[in-house]
């Protein structure tokens, strides 16, 4: 999603604009963008292609500054187009006072937008944004920091931006509400960033804005105030950031490279586990799992299938009801809060927008008891809940989610086992066995890695396909549920997901010769029942694409295409058949030629609503 990157130094910081762009690239954008102060004028490049591109323009024409933002756009409002694509300059294209770069959405800008054309501001673009630069150029002052302090009174909705301006030639300010936004401090120069990756190399010295505040850099200061306009002090802390997008190595995508990394992350996931522990989440875990009677997981997207999941092993295990929303739903709809709930929110990023509105949401309803599954340790979420658990998934740069999902139901399953065992449901033998289990699910996906060659075989008959179907059976319901999705992300098929008894419900009309339907089979208690409900996709038709454990009995025939998969894994089993059907969305991707790690209108860290 979209990225911000704004110095003030000075040298000439074009180099470190165009590669923070360029670190925040792999979430997916439409557009990018640079302004800088040079020789007393605003001046700007933008373009509706790819970083490298905007950095060649600008060299061609030697824009050059030591004060400037840029971004990266994921466009919310008026289409990807470059004139479009921030930074925003007021009053005007050619007499610009006021340049501006935003993250998230203004929900006002109808209204605001009204306001200021009345006043004489002519728009040069459709987006929300637009309207935050005519804002901040209408109130100007003489003091920026002042003006954009009383600019975001106006704002409704999320924000975070960094402004400069003509008349204020080494000074940026940046305001944040609902956005993610840190500063980077360095030695005589300031930065401001959308996530301290975008900064790597350049500092390590950040802090992480809180919402409300806003930050005036300077040279040599790096002044905040807070939502009430109050001075604060910050922690500054020193902060490693991965280097962002790795090598792609051997192989022809991240997406693929992220799949075949997954026996190694979900070792570094478990690593260090020797028993199960509540304190494993945090200090407080034990006495926090004590209180709780029920729980709610609040996600998005392949997050909340991993909860959906989780629910499967919680209830069964521990014996606690769970209850999984997505995030967008629950934080506006009126629910019954219970104080005696565990909230866990799931993301990878820890920054989606609205998973943290989600979990404030329950908060605010008197909700304290919190934990998160997260891949950032420095995230907004992680800061904002009790308890934490840290998946090591490392950088996923594919958009479509895939090491990150089995990092997080491997953290899942411990916070089951944890859950059990303050509730005296886990007896030390069945720890034991878990445990080895859990040791041994690196080399049980690198088994179903080995299938690949097997899946791409099938993935040519999906890839002449426009439908599909997924079917499983509980807990693996949510693993059909992020196959289709996975599916349709990247491959661009239409693809559903029922529980196998759902089918003659409805869906079974839409089965005939023409329709796969991926059928997800564990040897588990339910194998009979779901033999019936193949039975009635063949009786219409329907060509079923099996993967069924080593001994459950299902053969190739007519019309049943079978993949045998390596074992049968108990409760872990969803974490095996999910990469299989990665595997299968990522070979029908492949030979229908989409741009796989960028699937068209997505984006990665879903930071706006
Ligand atoms: N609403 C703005 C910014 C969008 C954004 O933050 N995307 O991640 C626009 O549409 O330009």
């Amino acid at each position: 999603m979209c990225g911000i990157v704004g110095a003030v130094a000075q040298r000439n910081i074009t180099p470190i604009l165009i590669e923070g762009l360029k670190r925040l690239e792999y979430r997916g954008y439409d557009s990018c963008g640079v302004a800088l102060h040079t020789d007393g004028r605003l001046q700007r490049s933008r373009s509706t292609s790819r970083v490298a591109e905007l950095e060649k323009q600008m060299q061609e024409v030697g824009l050059q500054g030591f004060t400037g933002i840029a971004h990266t756009r994921w466009a919310t409002h008026g289409a990807p187009a470059s004139h479009n694509a921030h930074p925003h300059f007021s009053p005007s294209s050619d007499n610009a006072r006021i340049a501006l770069v935003h993250n998230g959405i203004i929900e006002n800008h109808d209204e605001l937008r009204a306001e200021l054309i009345a006043l004489g501001y002519v728009f040069q673009s459709q987006t929300d944004t637009e309207v935050i630069a005519h804002l901040v150029d209408h109130l100007y002052t003489g003091d920026l920091f002042e003006t954009v302090q009383q600019a975001v009174k106006r704002l409704h909705g999320a924000y975070a931006i960094a402004v400069f301006s003509r008349e204020e030639p080494h000074r940026v300010v940046a305001a944040r509400q609902g956005s993610p936004l840190i500063v980077g401090l360095g030695k005589g120069e300031n930065f401001v960033a959308s996530d301290a990756m975008a900064l790597a190399g350049t500092t390590d010295q950040i802090i992480y804005l809180e919402e409300g505040d806003v930050v005036d850099l300077q040279l040599g200061r790096a002044w905040i105030v807070d939502v009430n306009g109050k001075q604060v002090e910050r922690e500054v802390k020193t902060v490693h950031a991965h280097t962002g997008a790795a090598e792609l190595g051997p192989y022809r995508h991240y997406m693929q490279k992220e799949i075949f990394e997954q026996p190694r992350v979900v070792g570094d996931t478990l690593e260090g586990v020797t028993g199960i522990m509540p304190e494993l989440f945090g200090d407080e875990a034990y006495k926090v799992f004590k209180e709780i009677d029920r729980v709610l997981i609040l996600a998005c997207g392949t997050s909340y299938y991993s909860g959906l999941t989780a629910k499967y092993w919680i209830e069964s295990i521990a014996k606690v009801p769970v209850s999984v929303e997505i995030a967008s739903e629950y934080r506006y709809r009126d629910s019954v809060p219970n104080p005696s709930t565990l909230v866990v929110t799931i993301s990878q990023s820890g920054e989606t927008a609205d998973t943290i509105a989600a979990l404030k949401h329950a908060r605010s309803l008197g909700m304290e008891n919190t934990l998160t599954i997260c891949n950032v340790a420095t995230s907004a979420m992680v800061r904002e809940c009790k308890l934490a658990y840290i998946t090591r998934a490392g950088v996923e740069v594919g958009v479509a989610s895939t090491k990150a999902f089995t990092t997080q139901l491997s953290a899942l399953f411990l916070l089951t086992l944890s859950l059990a065992q303050v509730n005296g449901r886990l007896t030390e033998e069945e720890e034991a066995a878990h445990l080895k289990d859990m040791r041994h699910l690196p080399s049980a996906i690198s088994a179903v890695l080995a299938l690949e060659p097997q899946i791409m075989a099938w993935a040519e008959d999906f890839a002449r396909k426009e439908n599909a179907l997924f079917l499983g059976r509980g807990m693996h319901y949510p693993i059909a549920l992020e196959g289709a999705l996975k599916l349709k992300e990247i491959s661009y098929i239409h693809a559903e997901a029922y529980p196998a008894g759902e089918l003659k419900h409805g869906p079974l009309a839409l089965v005939t010769e023409e329709m796969p339907v991926v059928t997800i089979a564990p040897n588990d208690a339910l194998i009979e029942k779901l033999k019936s409900n193949m039975q009635e996709v063949r009786a219409r038709g329907g060509q079923l694409y099996v993967f069924a454990d080593v001994d459950s009995r299902i053969t190739s025939g007519e019309g049943v295409h079978v993949i045998r998969m390596p074992e049968h894994y108990g409760c872990l089993s969803p974490i095996l058949h999910v990469v299989s059907l990665q595997l299968l969305a990522y070979h029908t991707a492949l030979a229908r030629g989409t741009d796989v790690d960028k699937p068209r209108n997505l984006a990665k860290s879903v930071t706006v609503e």
